[in-house]
């Protein structure tokens, strides 16, 4: 982050966002984008399959973001280009995303996702990799994220903001991923700060809740982008059984591996899903 601007994203997060936008114009020379995605942990090779990217630049040279710290999480925007019925459709990628549990406050992870709206995206794609609550995912597997339980005593909106959540996760985009992919599944996922994992009461706890998915991100962005009047997609790929599931202990390496593997996959079903959002 440039850091004589760090301010401003805590005191105008939106004002930061827009300033974001208008750099992201410059830099690829392109005024609109029309869909944003945000590559979690181990989603980050399924963009290949969209093709080559006109423009890759650093996230942190824009105003507002922070360097990513975790591994799997390079902190590259990309733009792409893809046709639909013969028009040209914007695509902006994020690889990789800043989470609560950074310590750096909510705003550093919404800020892509507003930056996404401010440069005219309408469509916010939200993938993720998450320990299966649900005993009946499978590693590997990926999840269209039905709905969300929040468990972080946070939020990205701030004042009387008194946004409704009913259809955070579009139904109308839901149904055209499942056309491209009848066998997906759909989930609730449940978010924790992190970033130690869950103890298996806690997965017992939410399990009981009607949670099949568990994670550290993803739901600030998509309270923030559907805030802004945006749809959200989230796509969660299962990398690991919860807490207490199979006895074993749960390792950062055994997702990332778990994402590697999955990558053709994830990328097949984005390259299908994404011309036909908009
Ligand atoms: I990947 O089991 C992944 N992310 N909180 N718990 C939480 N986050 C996760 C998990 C998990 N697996």
């Amino acid at each position: 982050m440039n850091s004589q601007n760090s301010g401003d994203l805590y005191s105008d997060p939106l004002g930061t966002a827009t300033k974001a936008a208008g750099q992201i114009a410059t830099i690829t020379g392109v005024p609109k984008h029309d869909i944003a995605l945000v590559m979690g942990s181990g989603w980050v090779g399924a963009c290949d399959a969209l093709g080559t990217p006109t423009h890759e630049f650093d996230a942190h040279d824009l105003e507002g973001f922070v360097a990513p710290t975790v591994v799997g999480h390079s902190g590259k925007i990309r733009t792409y280009e893809m046709t639909h019925h013969g028009g040209s459709i914007r695509v902006l990628v994020f690889l990789g995303r800043t989470h609560l549990y950074e310590g750096k406050g909510i705003e550093p992870v919404v800020h892509g996702v507003r930056t996404a709206v401010k440069t005219g995206c309408k469509i916010i794609v939200l993938t993720n990799a998450s320990g299966a609550v649900n005993t009946t995912f499978k590693v590997g597997q990926p999840v269209l994220i039905r709905d969300h339980i929040s468990l972080t005593a946070t939020s990205p909106l701030i004042g009387a903001d008194f946004v409704d959540l009913s259809d955070v996760y579009s139904k109308r985009i839901r149904e055209i991923v499942k056309a491209e992919d009848p066998w997906i599944e759909e989930g609730v996922y449940v978010h924790f700060r992190g970033p130690a994992y869950e103890t298996p009461a806690e997965i017992n706890m939410v399990r009981t809740m009607g949670a099949d998915l568990v994670g550290m991100s993803t739901v600030p962005e998509a309270i923030a982008a559907h805030a802004l009047g945006a749809e959200v997609l989230g796509i969660s790929l299962v990398t690991n059984a919860a807490a207490g599931v199979t006895g074993e202990k749960l390792d950062h390496k055994e997702v990332v591996a778990a994402g590697l593997e999955a990558t053709g996959r994830m990328g097949t079903l984005l390259n299908g899903v994404i011309p036909k959002l908009l």
